[in-house]
């Protein structure tokens, strides 16, 4: 079993990466072995980011804040708490955060806990071989 806290274990730590307009929270990781990584993460109120996810399929779930979700080409969709979405055809789009937006996102493949967006809002795609948890 895998437990691990907000405070504790992950704000303050290698696992919270701070991006110019959000800040990424990374309870689990690559090296956790579930396949899968998971954040809290929070955009900052007033501004807007840019993403697309060439290498990875991600969901999100909004539980605090309100803001808007573009999808190039497409429709806006307000978000806030209760909202859910899945990045599942490597879609361009923009979260606009109206007050501080908090997130959880699920991430495959996983991250591997340094990735910071590129200039196209992209995550590389990092090799790591995934190790056993005790
Ligand atoms: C939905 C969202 O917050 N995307 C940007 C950052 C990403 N969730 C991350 O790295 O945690």
């Amino acid at each position: 079993m895998i437990v691990r806290h907000l405070e504790k274990d992950v704000a303050g730590t290698a696992r919270e990466v701070k991006a110019p307009t959000f800040t990424s929270r990374r309870f689990l990781l690559r090296n956790d072995g579930m396949g899968f990584s998971f954040h809290d993460t929070v955009l900052y109120a007033g501004t807007a980011t840019r993403i697309w996810y060439k290498n990875h399929l991600e969901a999100v779930y909004c539980v605090a804040g309100e803001g808007e979700l573009e999808i190039d080409g497409g429709p806006v969709y307000p978000i806030r708490p209760g909202t859910f979405y899945a990045v599942n055809r490597h879609e361009k789009h923009e979260l606009r955060a109206t007050t501080d937006l908090r997130m959880m996102c699920v991430f495959t493949p996983a991250l591997t806990g340094s990735e910071v967006h590129d200039q196209e809002g992209a995550y590389p795609l990092l090799a790591e071989e995934p190790v056993a948890h005790s």
